[in-house]
């Protein structure tokens, strides 16, 4: 083994090529393959996939150089159970997240790590997260058997030679090490999607390391994405006085032609990838991305905030995605070049999902590979079905997007999935009210992770399952951030697009419409538009909001935007719930928790 690693390795990183070995001793490959990120690269990579029927090659016209997979149908979405911050004491990894002593998991994952790559190649995957460019960039490698997950890197990192490069001989750099738990032995066929029952997705937040094992969904394989770049990098920046967020970063333009940005934390599949790429519907605004699902953002020299977009990617939720709500993601993926997971096949070889158009097709091949037709009372795309595409691609990517100092922040909102109480937009009274508006963020679960879905769960900042740390350690981060950034920092905003009617239907339209609540969230800050103050924030007055053009009635724009007492009086007992949940809560947020207790009685 050492041989194979040593002699064709492009780097003279010593700790890298040691880390290499001993893994390649452990995993036992066939054998280790550096991987360049080439166009080459992919070409081969896809072309065996398809040689071996486990990608289906898109039909050319429709999505040039784009292939489909089918997972195991068990092996859909992340497994927030299954998920460990293991730290040196239990309290490193707070009351909110699944907590192992590092040395009992390594012990525990080195025993199924050994040997699970026989019949495999292993492949060095290096990557940056956020431009290689930048003053302190933060690299990464992963040590993956699977080519899915080399291609999925790909597009979502920057990924291959120039990241390997940047490292030189010395630079750190986070160890991710993933296998699919699914060793071929001699004579066997291997699977369309190799993958196991035992799954383990662990980090180390203490030592950067990962350690994942036995899925090859997006979340628990492409460890660049949420492992590193929110679970581990949180911690580092917690260390390091920023900010890693689950969070989607906007270019606003107003019709003065002033720019604004705008970062946004919603829970998984509550919207981000949708607003980040929004079409406004009113007059005179313009929005360019940066990204889709996290920000990193720094103190820059002026004392503000600025988020870069560490991905290279949007690994985007399919159903629901059509040109009548994310036209801009859809001309995305039109160019091309992407990965296409569980959602349905066409019979000419393009992929559909629900609500792509508003007619569905008479015959698709659905999620299963089972022939579907519209009666058949079957979803043709699981729920969390995703597109894997690069951000490049996007029409609207901001100028800014690879610039390495990030752009300035206007605006934070935060969100969730709510059918009841919590109004359409609210605006904190200062940073601390923000941050319990944060804090305090609840949402209905989704199919993004395994488990019941429509369950109201309290969601921190939408990073409940992203944490690398303490979550009480994480909230008094925020506070401490307040301190050090105080009237230089973002206004804090609390959004809710998903408030339903008697009835059980959304009362807001959403996606484009939302632009007319971005754009009171900007004439707030430039002191143009009339506020009620509530104990929940400050909502729109009437007639503030604009809604020039917008069909919906009187009342129910009233129901989705009122602050409603007898809904929040029900809310103070789930949030007192919460914070005993939590413990050690920042006394800055207890006390912001008084004080809407007070203002509401
Ligand atoms: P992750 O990638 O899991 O982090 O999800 P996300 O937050 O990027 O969510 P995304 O934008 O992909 O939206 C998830 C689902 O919510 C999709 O089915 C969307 O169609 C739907 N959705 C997004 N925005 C709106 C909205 O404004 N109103 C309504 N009703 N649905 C929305
Ligand atoms: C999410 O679940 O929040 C996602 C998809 O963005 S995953 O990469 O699986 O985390
Ligand atoms: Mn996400």
């Amino acid at each position: 083994m050492t041989a194979i690693v040593g002699q064709n390795a492009p780097t003279k990183h010593s700790e890298l090529l040691a880390w290499v070995e001993e893994v390649a001793a452990l995993t036992k490959p066939d054998a280790v393959r550096w991987c360049d990120g080439s166009d080459a690269e992919w070409k081969e990579f896809t072309d065996l996939l398809v040689d071996r029927g486990v990608a289906t090659r898109l039909n050319d016209e429709a999505k040039p150089n784009s292939f489909y997979f089918r997972s195991d149908p068990t092996d859909v979405a992340r497994v927030e159970d299954q998920t460990f911050i293991c730290t040196e004491t239990e309290d490193g990894a707070g009351p909110t997240n699944n907590w192992s002593d590092p040395a009992e998991m390594k012990q525990t994952m080195g025993k199924l790590y050994d040997g699970c790559m026989k019949g495999r190649t292993m492949f060095v995957v290096p990557f940056c997260m956020g431009p290689i460019d930048a003053d302190d960039p933060k690299f990464g490698v992963e040590l993956t058997d699977s080519e899915y997950v080399v291609i999925s890197m790909k597009i979502m990192t920057r990924m291959g030679k120039d990241a390997l490069a940047a490292m030189g001989t010395d630079k750190p750099f986070v160890k991710c090490l993933h296998s699919v738990g699914h060793p071929i032995a001699d004579g066997e066929q291997d699977v369309a999607w190799p993958c196991n029952d035992t799954k383990y997705i662990s980090h180390f937040p203490e030592t950067r390391e990962i350690w994942s094992y036995g899925s090859g969904y997006g979340g628990n394989a492409l460890l660049g994405k949420k492992c590193y770049a929110l679970r581990i990098a949180s911690a580092m920046a917690h260390d390091e006085g920023w900010l890693a967020e689950h969070m989607l970063i906007l270019e606003l333009t107003s019709p003065e032609n002033k720019k604004y940005v705008v970062c946004a934390a919603f829970p998984s599949a509550c919207g981000k990838t949708n607003l980040a790429m929004l079409e406004p519907t009113i007059p005179g605004w313009t929005v360019k991305t940066l990204g889709d699902d996290i920000a990193w953002m720094r103190f820059g020299e002026d004392g503000r905030l600025y988020a870069v977009n560490p991905e290279n990617g949007f690994f985007g939720v399919a159903p629901g995605t059509g040109y009548h709500t994310n036209p801009n993601a859809m001309r995305t993926i039109e160019k091309g070049n992407s990965i296409f997971t569980n959602v349905a096949l066409t019979d000419h070889g393009d992929v559909w999902w629900e609500e792509m158009t508003s007619t569905k097709p008479k015959h698709l091949t659905d999620w299963h590979g089972k022939s579907w037709t519209p009666d058949n009372g079957e979803k043709a795309a699981h729920p969390n079905s995703r597109f894997t595409t690069p951000i490049d691609q996007c029409p609207i990517l901001s100028e800014d997007f690879n610039n390495p100092k990030g752009v300035p922040v206007d605006a934070i909102l935060f969100g969730g999935r709510r059918a009841s109480t919590i109004p359409l937009v609210a605006q904190s009274r200062d940073w601390n009210h923000g941050a319990f508006m944060g804090a305090t963020c609840s949402s209905e679960t989704t199919a993004a992770a395994t488990g019941a879905v429509g369950v109201v769960r309290r969601d921190p900042m939408a990073m409940l399952p992203f944490i690398g740390y303490n979550a009480n350690d994480y909230l008094q981060h925020w506070v401490n951030i307040g301190e050090k950034g105080g009237d230089k920092l973002p206004a804090i905003f609390f959004v809710n697009w998903f408030r339903k009617s008697d009835q059980g239907k959304f009362l807001w339209p959403g996606f484009g419409e939302n632009s007319r609540v971005l754009e009171w969230v900007i004439n707030r800050l430039e002191g143009k538009a009339e506020a009620v103050d509530t104990p929940a924030g400050a909502i729109p007055a009437e007639g503030s909001l604009n809604v020039d053009g917008l069909s919906l009635t009187e009342e129910d724009l009233a129901a989705a935007t009122r602050f409603n007492a007898e809904e929040w009086k029900q809310e103070v007992p789930l949030i007192e719930e919460w914070f005993d949940k939590l413990g050690d809560v920042p006394q800055a947020l207890r006390d912001e928790l008084d004080t809407l207790k007070q203002n509401l009685s």
